[in-house]
């Protein structure tokens, strides 16, 4: 048997999704072997031989999940809706790193704008549906962060990006506007593992969901 297929794989967020992960998989008996944020490894051996968890940034969680590159993965729904659900199964809302994804412009703006409206963000796809569904066209400039700065330099009349205290919108002169939808963190697994290794994965999945039940 290949290494691959006697191992579980859960491909975890590195950044702000972590510190809340890594509490709900010890509830489900996965802790790993070493300390992950002092560590420059990508993967990690767990307290369950079987099963072990790698590191990657949140955006690429669906693809390594949809290529069965992990059978198993945790990132936001709006990577997850961004990226399209394609080989993948959805089966638990962790509930946690809860935020919204909004519309946002400056404070006071005058809300007739010459022209098309042009949408600064890094949600393209979900942003051009979002515009559409108000019969609105707008012109969407990609930018992979920092989303804030786009209106303040003129770059754009609006953003779409997620918010969560507020704070960083009103640190730069800006205000929500519109609520596109509420985001969570999401537990996602590959098609063919869910059939494969069906008696390893449910186990592990029934056991987070009676932890997210227990908190919630
Ligand atoms: O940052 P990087 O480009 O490396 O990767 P990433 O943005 O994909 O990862 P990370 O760790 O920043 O976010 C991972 C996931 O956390 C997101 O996909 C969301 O599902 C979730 N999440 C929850 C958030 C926030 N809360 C959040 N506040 N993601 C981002 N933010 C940012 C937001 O973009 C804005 O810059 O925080 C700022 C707003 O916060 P407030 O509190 O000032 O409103
Ligand atoms: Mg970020």
């Amino acid at each position: 048997m290949s290494e691959k297929k006697e191992f579980l794989t859960i491909a975890l967020s590195k950044g702000r999704i972590l510190d809340e992960t890594l509490p709900l998989l010890a509830s489900a008996g996965i802790e790993p072997l070493e300390d992950i944020s002092s560590s420059r490894k990508l993967v990690f051996e767990t307290t369950r031989p079987d099963v072990r968890l790698i590191i990657i940034r949140a955006t690429d969680v669906p693809t390594y999940v949809q290529y069965g590159g992990a059978d198993m993965g945790v990132t936001g729904k709006d990577v997850l809706m961004e990226h399209g659900a394609d080989g993948l199964y959805e089966p638990l809302d962790l509930k946690i790193a809860k935020c919204r994804l909004m519309t946002a412009g400056p404070k006071d703006a005058q809300s007739v704008t010459k022209g098309r409206l042009r949408v600064a963000t890094k949600f393209v796809t979900l942003a051009k549906n979002y515009y559409a569904s108000k019969g609105l066209q707008v012109e969407i400039i990609k930018l992979y962060g920092a989303m804030e700065l786009a209106p303040i330099l003129g770059l754009a009349d609006e953003i779409v990006d997620i918010v969560d205290t507020g704070n960083t919108l009103k640190a730069n002169g800006l205000e929500a506007r519109e609520l596109i939808h509420m985001i969570s963190t999401r537990l996602v697994v590959n098609r063919a593992s869910m059939k494969m290794k069906h008696h390893r994965i449910q186990p592990i999945i029934d056991q987070l969901a009676a932890t997210v039940a227990q908190k919630n």
